[in-house]
């Protein structure tokens, strides 16, 4: 649709000024790098210069770390800083001129590295910033990132106890502890290096538990075409898992889901009952809680119900909502029923703002994965060590190394207790309901999508022109094209970032994240007035 001649204009000049202000903002900046200036005899070394390679060189060692550190904190302060934008874009062939990112024959100085840090940081999204609501995963929790900072410094590897034995024991804490959130009674956990991993570990031990010849047979010890459920509002690794393991994504059935995203229990029995008519075996159901796009629940227990008449392994996706576990306020009816499930994937890296990446998966089983995943390699797990080597928990996993992504988490947890998590979590759904009470209220400029049951809130923006209009799908159609061009202006002005997309047959429609402790109803204000500022005209 054209736009009229005047808004045109009037566009043109607020992008022209925008440049002219992101060039004397980027300037500004530049200068701030050189900032960080090493003292003049520190400047010109290099990294045989410090720890280890100089054992003399603990000053200049130190000197090169707190600038590396004065960095961070600068980043910090301007993440929190409203008056601070959120990005500062360019696309990546300017980028590349930007940027120095060559990676050279003969090492650079010490200085060349604090700018190198410097302008790193400088043209990095603040995903920590109070009006950064593009991902599920938002915020910069600072205890959880001293954790972040130690954990790199430790720089370990968590297969075994003997090279970690502090984060170990912390894993199994932390991992008995969300256990009993869950509701069980013992059973098994491992971290996995993501949602997607976590949801495949699901899988694997599912068709373990029924298939244990699988393991040395493959897959002539199965005889029968195995099938596995999901709603057609899961993440899309729950598909990924049956063209990784040899289903194929044609066994992998989508079952309908209703007009707010929950999958249908009666679809899913007619889809299973058809299935095992043609002689398929379903195996293994997938029940979100907290879809990627809507934020909505399958319901568990009815779930439950069909997974036990037909004998399915039930695995609950939480990735997403699975923080409001530790809500009395907001856990039931959302995740009532949790408890009858086999597996849980459950991510503090979303809702609970552990740093990224912190995944978790739970088993109610205990000795599954190590049974379905230990391959014994001798040169690792030995059997004869001088202590208890079930602590060596890499033998549990598919992959051999594993990411230390505990330490972050138990600090948190030790800073907030179970109640902190708790009110973040309240605090993060009322905030959630003040977003969805403005939308409503300005009815003229925004069309709430759909009454949300978690924080994502889905949404159209409404330009002048259209105000007024009947809605239609016409209409919807017209929104839905204004969502990649606003979403633009929110880039390009760095003042603030919401996701869009479209979902089946709807099209392009704004989902916006509230998970960030920095977000207060002002930020959801400024969000709303930002949106209209950078929009009205469309
Ligand atoms: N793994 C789902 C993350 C998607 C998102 O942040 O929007």
């Amino acid at each position: 649709m054209d736009w009229p001649i005047s808004m045109r204009i009037f566009s043109t000049i607020e992008n022209a000024v925008d440049q002219v202000l992101s060039r004397i903002n980027s300037d500004t900046r530049m200068n701030d790098i050189k900032k960080y200036q090493l003292s003049k005899s520190t400047a010109c070394l290099k990294y045989t210069d410090i720890l280890p390679h100089n054992e003399k060189s603990m000053p200049v060692t130190k000197e090169f770390l707190q600038k590396v550190i004065d960095i961070l904190m600068d980043f910090i302060n301007e993440t929190n800083d409203r008056n601070c934008k959120v990005l500062d874009f360019h696309h990546p062939d300017k980028m590349k001129q930007l940027l120095d990112l060559e990676v050279p024959d003969k090492g650079v100085a010490l200085q060349q590295l604090i700018e190198d840090c410097a302008k790193t940081l400088k043209y990095q999204v603040r995903t920590g910033h109070p009006h950064f609501f593009n991902q599920l995963s938002c915020g910069l929790d600072l205890v959880s990132m001293a954790g972040e900072w130690l954990t790199a410094t430790a720089n370990t590897n968590m297969f075994t106890y003997e090279i970690a034995p502090v984060f170990i024991l912390m894993e199994n804490v932390v991992l008995e502890k969300m256990r009993e959130i869950i509701g069980w009674n013992g059973g098994d956990s491992i971290l996995a290096p993501g949602g997607s991993i976590s949801n495949l570990y699901a899988f694997l031990a599912a068709r373990h538990r029924m298939f244990p010849g699988y393991k040395e047979k493959g897959l002539h010890s199965i005889k029968g075409q195995l099938v596995m459920f999901t709603s057609d509002q899961c993440h899309y690794s729950v598909r990924s898992c049956a063209a990784v393991c040899g289903l194929g994504t044609d066994n992998c059935v989508e079952v309908p889901s209703d007009k707010r995203g929950r999958l249908i229990p009666s679809e899913l029995e007619r889809l299973v009952i058809e299935r095992k008519s043609k002689g398929h075996i379903p195996f293994f159901v997938n029940c979100t809680s907290g879809t990627t796009v809507l934020g909505a629940f399958d319901p568990i227990e009815e779930i439950a119900n069909i997974c036990q008449k037909y004998k399915m392994w039930l695995h609950v996706d939480a990735a997403w909502g699975g923080g409001l576990l530790f809500s009395n306020k907001y856990r039931h009816p959302r995740l009532t029923g949790i408890e009858r499930a086999d597996s849980v994937t459950w991510n503090p890296h979303k809702l609970m703002g552990t740093l990224l990446q912190c995944s978790t998966i739970h088993f109610k089983e205990d000795g599954l994965l190590i049974s379905c995943n230990q391959m014994s390699a001798e040169y690792l797990f030995m059997q004869d060590k001088l202590y208890d080597v079930q602590y060596d928990t890499g033998d549990k996993v598919i992959q051999c190394g594993r990411h230390n992504d505990i330490f972050k988490l138990w600090l948190q947890w030790r800073a907030k207790g179970t109640e902190g998590f708790e009110k973040h979590m309240d605090h993060l759904m009322e905030l959630s309901e003040y977003m969805t009470k403005r939308i409503k209220a300005m009815s003229d400029k925004f069309y709430l999508i759909l009454e949300p049951e978690m924080v994502n809130v889905s949404f159209w923006y409404i330009p002048t022109r259209l105000r007024g209009v009947p809605h239609t799908p016409e209409k919807e159609k017209e929104l839905g094209k204004i969502c990649p061009i606003l979403k633009g202006r929110m880039m390009t002005a760095g003042t603030l970032m919401v996701g869009y997309q479209p979902l089946d047959e709807r099209p392009n429609f704004f989902r916006n994240i509230i998970s960030s402790a920095a977000v207060t109803e002002s930020d959801v204000d400024f969000l709303l007035a930002e949106m209209d500022r950078l929009g009205h005209d469309l």
